[in-house]
């Protein structure tokens, strides 16, 4: 079994080339739930509905979120009730949100609500939120003043400096059912090319997470979603900046040594292999720019390769 921490497009893109390189049955998805919001009385959460639209092959290909083909007809009604429509969710999205809040307003959990709606979509692969407790990534602005995550990254399209990050509820958050056993009874455990700060950040903050990984980082593979100094979708360049750690591939490794043992960059960083390898993790090099769902399998199959090496006495492939 392949386990896989996920927060949005990068991990959808890595996952849709992991069900190609092994039975979809065979992995599992932990994601990242600290972006999740209620909006309109509805519970949404983007990167459970960015990774089960995309192994659908029906996310919007444009966004990487959302549906392809929607229509906005509740939006546009919203509008011009004078409601806030800031936040775009489709009609047919707006089917997953009504279905997820009532769902948890009868007493099921996440877990439970989030299999019923991968089924609904004829996903074959197991994505479990982080946790079913509530945790919520808040952005303090240069400013001062402090921001939910979607008001930063979309009310605000994160063109803001940020001076901190916080996952409030996280002390409190206990790892999802099937969580702690889909890390320890993994053959490989991935990190997908996320953002290291907010995506994956969270999940490995979930008190048990983090330690679980790290028991058994021996085959822990992390996936740089920096790629010559930046990032190919969203802020992670720019957060890392801001935060202080370097935006390359070292600045990744550092995030990620104590967790994985493996960084794969891509070959545009091929220069800085020996920089990752003396921050005390092997480096991979292999195109990881997912252009294709065929680039994206031969990337899994590369890092299963990496990833089941690395435990072995003659350590990771090249
Ligand atoms: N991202 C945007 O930039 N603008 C939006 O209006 C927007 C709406 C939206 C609705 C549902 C959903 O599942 C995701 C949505 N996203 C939108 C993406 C969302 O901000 C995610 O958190 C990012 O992809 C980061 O993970």
């Amino acid at each position: 079994m392949i386990t896989v921490l996920a927060g949005g497009v990068g991990a959808a893109r890595l996952l849709r080339g992991m069900v190609r390189a092994v039975p979809a049955d065979e992995v599992t998805a932990i994601v990242n739930t600290a972006d999740d919001l209620i909006l309109h009385g509805l519970s949404i959460s983007p990167d459970l509905d960015t990774v089960t639209y995309t192994l659908a092959e029906a996310v919007n290909p444009e966004t990487g979120w959302g549906l392809a083909d929607e229509t906005w007809q509740a939006m546009d009604a919203l509008e011009r009730l004078g409601g806030s429509t800031w936040f775009r969710l489709g009609d047919r999205d707006l089917g997953t949100h009504l279905h997820r809040t009532g769902r948890l307003a009868d007493g099921a959990g996440l877990t439970e609500v989030t299999a019923e709606i991968t089924r609904a979509f004829g996903i074959e692969a197991r994505l479990l939120p982080m946790t079913e407790d509530r945790v919520a990534t808040m952005v303090t602005l240069e400013s001062g003043s402090e921001v939910g995550f979607q008001d930063y990254f979309v009310g605000l399209r994160h063109d803001v400096a940020i001076s901190s990050v916080r996952f409030a509820g996280i002390n409190e958050a206990r790892p999802g059912s099937g969580v702690l056993e889909a890390i320890g009874s993994a053959d490989t455990v991935v990190i997908a090319p996320s953002n290291p700060l907010v995506s994956i950040g969270p999940v490995v903050a979930v008190p048990g997470i983090g330690d679980a990984l790290a028991d058994r980082r021996d085959d822990v593979v992390a996936v740089s979603p920096i790629v010559a100094g930046s990032a190919l979708k969203g802020p992670a360049e720019r957060m890392l900046r801001e935060l202080g750690h370097e935006p390359t591939v070292v600045g990744v490794a550092r995030l990620y040594r104590d967790l994985a043992s493996t960084l794969v960059v891509d070959t545009a960083d091929a220069a800085l292999t020996e920089a990752v390898e003396a921050e005390g993790m092997a480096c991979m090099v292999t195109p990881t720019i997912m252009t294709t769902v065929d680039v994206a399998t031969d990337l899994c199959r590369s890092i299963l390769s990496a990833g089941l090496s690395a435990g072995s006495p003659e350590g990771p492939s090249r």
